[in-house]
């Protein structure tokens, strides 16, 4: 049995949280192994939308257990409301969920090294979610992090003493000040909820799971292009959102990954500073955000958006080994007279290539585009894919052509069932 993985190709946002929940009901579990409460996994059904920043999305099935890895970094507060939440809508979420005894905990002084950081780097600010992502990575490979695990042990207000002493110095530095009474109450209420939970060795779980010929499927966040080693660095996140991510997120062997679905939008959006060749900060751009509601699901920051882009596209599936790819949000695109695709880019010397660079600013690409006419027909209400639009299914032929990876699922609707398969 292997472990079939989920990856967004593009900056995030790519509608990852919604083919969870399509695939979900094929798998015994469902496990994230990167990333925290800066992901926003939007679901929508039976009417009423649902965001899960670190829970994951196999959540809301009754069969499904649920795994929080070793790779994810966890903050007790976020965690504790978005439990709240689901509990609210008759959910026993705690009855399937299990977190990693080393999964890294988030501290309140993580997220005032985040903002102070942030704020001194000025107008080269990263754009971060601001939700100590990056200081508690810092801290894990700096090898001074605490786990979740290091919450049973009898000496952990003395580890987060000495954990918060050393980030007051780094605030301090950074020419902030460490204010955290207040989000220190909360974390200590939430960290004692904690302790109620399944915290296990993850680990044995999912390879037990895997002997046992049960099916696993593995949640990325963020998207491929927010990578730390391949992304558009240093405008990325602080962990490996690529499948990679998942064999050291979750102790999974990479002999056992099966299936990798690659996500993306039929469109590109990102949120955030960073390069973003095909943005559009035109009017086309605002009509795409207005229909696609491109607004941070963790933030509520208005998303930049832009045409689909062939070469990253083309890179994150070679750096995941995509063997499907889901199409997302098209209907956005219903009521445009033309579709543009970029295929290549230009460089400054006027070379024309459909490579990623090193640095896009540094070698001033342009996007070239091919321009495609748009299929101007309402198709959220289709009820199969044979039955989109002539140059609905031109579009998705011609991307599958120069992806060459075959779009497995077209989504044309937020809902479950605007989920179209081939
Ligand atoms: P961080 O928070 O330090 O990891 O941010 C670093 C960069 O990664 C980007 N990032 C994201 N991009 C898209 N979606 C994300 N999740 C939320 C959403 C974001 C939101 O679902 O909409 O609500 O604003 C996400 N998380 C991190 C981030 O913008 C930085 O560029
Ligand atoms: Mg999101």
């Amino acid at each position: 049995m292997a472990v079939d993985i989920l990856i967004g190709l593009q900056w995030g946002d790519e509608g990852k949280g919604k083919i969870v929940d399509v695939l979900a009901p094929k798998y015994d579990i469902v496990a994230r192994f990167q990333g925290g409460p800066n992901a926003g996994h939007t679901l929508e059904f039976e009417g009423t939308k649902h965001v899960l920043h670190q829970i994951p999305s196999g959540i809301f099935h009754p069969h499904i257990q649920n795994i929080i890895g070793n790779g994810v970094v966890l903050d007790p507060v976020v965690f504790q409301t978005e439990m709240e939440k689901l509990t609210a809508r008759g959910i026993d979420a705690a009855k399937n969920l299990y977190i990693s005894k080393k999964t890294a905990l988030i501290l309140p002084s993580h997220k005032a090294i985040d903002k102070a950081s942030e704020e001194a780097l000025g107008e080269q600010k990263i754009g971060s979610t601001l939700k100590g992502i990056g200081p508690t990575y810092q801290d894990k490979v700096g090898r001074n992090g605490l786990r979740v695990g290091d919450i049973l042990l009898p000496d952990f207000k003395e580890r987060y003493e000495a954990a918060k002493a050393r980030h007051a110095k780094i605030v301090g530095f950074l020419g902030g000040k460490l204010e955290i009474e207040e989000l220190e109450k909360q974390f200590f209420a939430a960290v004692d909820y904690l302790r109620t939970l399944k915290l296990i060795d993850s680990e044995y779980m999912i390879n037990e799971a895997l002997k046992a010929g049960k099916k696993i499927l593995a949640e990325g966040a963020q998207g491929s292009l927010l990578d730390i080693d391949f992304g558009t660095y240093p405008f990325v996140t602080s962990s490996n959102t690529l499948v990679a991510g998942a064999c050291t997120g979750l102790g999974v062997a990479p002999r056992h990954i099966g299936e990798v679905y690659g996500i993306f939008k039929a469109y590109c959006t990102r949120v955030g500073s960073g390069p973003f060749p095909t943005e559009l900060l035109d009017e086309v751009g605002e009509e795409i955000r207005k229909a696609g509601r491109e607004f941070g699901s963790t933030t509520g920051r208005p998303r930049r958006c832009g045409w689909v882009d062939l070469p990253t596209l083309k890179y994150s599936i070679m750096l995941n080994g995509v063997t499907q790819l889901n199409m997302m949000k098209a209907d956005v695109l219903d009521d445009f007279d033309e579709i543009k695709v970029c295929t290549h880019y230009k460089t400054a010397s006027g070379e024309i290539t459909d490579k990623v660079p090193h640095q896009f600013e540094a070698e001033i690409m342009e996007p070239v585009y091919v321009t495609m006419k748009g299929w101007k027909t309402a198709t959220m209400e289709t009820e199969s894919y044979n039955q989109l639009p002539q140059e609905f299914l031109e579009y998705i032929s011609f991307l599958e052509k120069e992806l060459e990876v075959s779009i497995n699922i077209v989504s044309v609707g937020p809902d479950r069932k605007s989920t179209l398969i081939k």
